[in-house]
């Protein structure tokens, strides 16, 4: 199969052209390398020393033998790009990782609202309208998230995959119709996959476009079987207050002794997954696509839930680091339970990799090997969603220092 990974430089995207590539697809990567300007923008780097993309694709051929294709290109400005593109390489499959991901970024600032709106609308958009104009006949899998969904929405209900029941009441007595689950995003990235969906059933319905819309929870862990067999491929690893996510960044801080940062009481409780099952779930909506003509297929890629506080207590019974309760910068339910389906992946074969497999081997040995990256400015998140829930510094004073991580102690640039 000919795969196009749109967005195959970020931290889903790249283990997934491997992975992909390993398994014998043709793969070409689309990306702008808009995530590395951001790490510019907001001074920051992955904790792993991520290599530029020209390097990991040469890297991957001298292990694998195999080649995969790149494209520089930007999916929300360069349309005609888009269109030459897609009718030279008439792909079989379209995997569109290429959005702006992080909720904290995304409410940073009103510029940084507007990219996110601009960049991820545009981009799905201009996807879709240039399958339609390419006449390409291509299955269309996207990465979405488990927050369209929002949560509490339903009390302790499971949240169904993609679609709800529902009966309209009629004079003629109750008509029962499926819908999409009602809409509920918490951050303005989380309301741009709400309007993917509308975006997708419009072209599904319309033009008849096949699409697989993947509702991912929080991906935690960082290597592949493919991006473990050399350095240069290891994968991107996002610790900032900004585009680290929870169980990363507790693992990350445990490693250097940071208290860990755990917003209000911890009481949000959130669906997770391991990068290495991405990947498999990947391949296997590829696999199943739905017909021409039918609706969207909406899988929730999610392997568990659990509750932030109860994930920040385990890590810190497993590396006795202290768990720091901060004021919470996001607008959120203080407690929220979550129960979410997610029969048809393991219906499909799955087999979860869960959190007392993985948690302490490969990030904990990750964070553990390139803890003197940290930036430890970076760490807190500022990031609020209205102005006026701005943390105060002197509350950050308590956190103290990790000491083998003394301003003195940490190597400069140039000695990473
Ligand atoms: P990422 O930021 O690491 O990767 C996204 C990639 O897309 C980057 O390489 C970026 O340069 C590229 N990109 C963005 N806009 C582009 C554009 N206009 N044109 C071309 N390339 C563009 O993010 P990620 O963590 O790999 O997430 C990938 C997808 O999975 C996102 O859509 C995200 O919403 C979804 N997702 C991620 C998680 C998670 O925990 N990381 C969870 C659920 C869903
Ligand atoms: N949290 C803390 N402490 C931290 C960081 C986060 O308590 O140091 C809390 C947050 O307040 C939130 C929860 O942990 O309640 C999850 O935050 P997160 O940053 O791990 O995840 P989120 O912002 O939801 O976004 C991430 C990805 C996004 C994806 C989403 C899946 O960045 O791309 O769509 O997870 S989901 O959460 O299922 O919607």
């Amino acid at each position: 199969m000919h795969v196009l990974v749109l967005g195959g430089d970020g931290f889903c995207g790249w283990p997934t052209a491997l992975y992909l590539s390993d398994r014998g697809h043709d793969v070409t990567i689309v990306d702008n390398l808009s995530r590395r300007a951001i790490d510019i923008e907001l001074e920051v780097e992955s904790l792993t020393p991520i290599r530029p993309i020209g390097e990991r694709l040469r890297v991957w051929h001298e292990v694998s033998g195999r080649e995969i294709g790149l494209v520089r290109l930007d999916l929300a400005t360069e349309y005609d790009r888009l269109v030459a593109l897609l009718s030279a390489l008439r792909p079989d499959a379209v995997v569109h990782f290429a959005e702006q991901r992080a909720a904290p970024y995304s409410m940073r600032s009103t510029q940084s609202k507007r990219y996110t709106i601009d960049n991820n609308v545009r981009t799905t958009h201009n996807l879709l309208s240039a399958l339609v104009a390419t006449g390409t006949d291509a299955a269309l899998v996207h990465l979405g998230t488990m927050g369209v969904y929002g949560y509490g929405w339903s009390g302790s209900a499971p949240i169904p995959e993609g679609y709800l029941t529902v009966k309209v009441p009629t004079p003629d007595g109750d008509l029962e119709r499926e819908i999409l689950h009602p809409a509920n995003p918490g951050s303005v990235y989380h309301l741009t996959k709400t309007l993917d969906q509308l975006m997708f059933s419009f072209y599904a319905a319309n033009d008849q476009v096949r699409i697989t819309d993947l509702h991912q929870g929080i991906v935690w862990g960082t290597q592949t079987a493919q991006t473990v067999r050399d350095e240069r491929l290891i994968n991107r690893f996002d610790y900032d207050g900004d585009y680290g996510t929870v169980l990363n960044r507790f693992l990350m801080q445990a490693a250097i002794g940071h208290p860990l940062t755990v917003h209000g009481t911890g009481g949000q409780t959130r669906a997770f997954i391991h990068i290495r099952d991405t990947v498999r779930c990947i391949e296997i909506a590829l696999a199943n696509p739905p017909a021409a003509g039918d609706r969207p297929m909406v899988f929730n890629q999610v392997t568990e839930s659990h509750r932030v506080r109860d994930l920040a207590k385990l890590v810190s019974s497993l590396t006795g680091v202290r768990v720091a309760n901060l004021p919470n910068p996001r607008r959120e339910a203080v407690e929220n339970d979550l129960v979410v389906r997610n029969d048809r992946f393991l219906a499909l074969g799955l087999e979860p990799t869960t959190l007392s497999e993985g948690l302490l081997d490969e990030c904990t040995g990750i964070a553990g090997r390139y803890r003197s990256r940290v930036d430890l400015s970076k760490i807190i998140a500022r990031s609020v969603w209205r102005s006026g829930m701005e943390i105060a510094d002197d509350l950050l004073t308590e956190l103290p220092t990790p000491p083998a991580l003394q301003p003195q102690a940490a190597p400069g640039p140039h000695e990473r």
